[in-house]
């Protein structure tokens, strides 16, 4: 079998990374979550700061993080950034649970928003999400001082990462993919729009905001398209190896509804062996363009093998 992790990754540093990536984001979510529920009040304040509260991995903020840094960023203000990607990965994990969609009960290890509320307040909490995460990226990037045109060329990374082009066709198209067999190049569509779209987002907004030059973008968005594939993979083997206490969501769901997976085209193994054979590309795609990689090595390495 290949590797775990690209060669040289030091599966500590992607631990590291991903702590203080969870600890900064979290703060300021928390923050946000604070001033919204004081603007709305009531119960849907609550429910939109329940959704921000709800603790995830951080994943797409530490990759933020981290790219920002490889591109020779320092600031703390980069933070803001992460947290704006996370309100968009928020706002998809609220409205992915709802009946209409794929109608689960647990997230995160805690009830859905629209079990520990309601079917419209989660629904309306999920849609204000969306110009929440404009006003944090806005925030960021005044704290960060740049541009306006550099805030404009990242909004529009972000909300079309998070658009018909990428997020929401993706999820739109795995819905109508239930109880069909798709082909892999089909699947790999899906995934790449519903899970990787925004995950490569993360990777070129962290450069952007390192002001970056465009071939350093490319090479970032090319290591982000290949591990945004590769999380989803390992997301599909997880839905079948872990258990709901484990990953925090209901294990087992993709089978229940009959989803095409790539553990189910392709079997554990050989899945498992592909987003190890993407994350090894993906870093390959950095080496190329140039950009210095342990911390991006070590993450590509923690989403190809991950357990949770
Ligand atoms: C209107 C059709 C339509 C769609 C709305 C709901 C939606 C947009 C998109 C769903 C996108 C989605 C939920 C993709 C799955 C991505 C994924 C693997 C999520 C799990 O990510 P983790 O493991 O979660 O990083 P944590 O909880 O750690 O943040």
């Amino acid at each position: 079998m290949a590797e775990a992790a690209p060669s040289g990754a030091d599966p500590a540093a992607a631990t590291d990374l991903l702590s203080e990536a969870r600890e900064q984001v979290d703060r300021l979510l928390d923050q946000w979550a604070g001033r919204l529920q004081q603007e709305l009040g009531g119960k849907q304040g609550q429910a939109l700061a329940y959704a921000l509260r709800t603790p995830g991995k951080r994943v797409r903020a530490a990759l933020v993080i981290a790219c920002y840094r490889a591109m020779g960023g320092r600031a703390a203000g980069i933070a803001g950034v992460a947290a704006a990607v996370e309100t968009v990965h928020t706002y998809s994990l609220v409205h992915d649970d709802l009946p209409c969609m794929d109608n689960d009960d647990l997230r995160r290890g805690r009830p859905t928003t629209h079990r520990r509320f309601d079917v419209p307040t989660a629904t309306r909490a999920g849609y204000l999400l969306v110009p929440v995460a404009a006003r944090v990226l806005a925030a960021a990037a005044s704290e960060l001082t740049l541009t306006p045109a550099a805030l404009g060329r990242m909004a529009g990374e972000l909300f079309q990462a998070g658009g018909v082009e990428g997020m929401v066709g993706g999820q739109w198209l795995d819905l109508e993919a239930e109880n069909q067999t798709l082909s892999l190049s089909e699947l790999i569509g899906v995934h790449r729009g519903k899970t990787g779209a925004l995950i490569r987002a993360a990777c070129t907004l962290g450069g952007m905001a390192a002001e970056a030059a465009d071939r350093h973008i490319s090479g970032l968005s090319a290591y982000g398209e290949d591990i945004g594939l590769a999380f989803q993979i390992a997301d599909d083997i997880l839905d079948c190896t872990g258990t709901s206490e484990e990953l925090g969501k209901t294990a087992g769901r993709d089978v229940q509804l009959a989803k095409s997976t790539y553990v189910r085209l392709l079997g554990i193994d050989r899945a498992r062996a592909e987003a190890e054979r993407l994350a090894q590309r993906a870093v390959a795609h950095l080496e190329q363009a140039g950009i210095p990689s342990a911390a991006l090595g070590a993450l590509a390495g923690y989403i190809a093998s991950r357990n949770s």
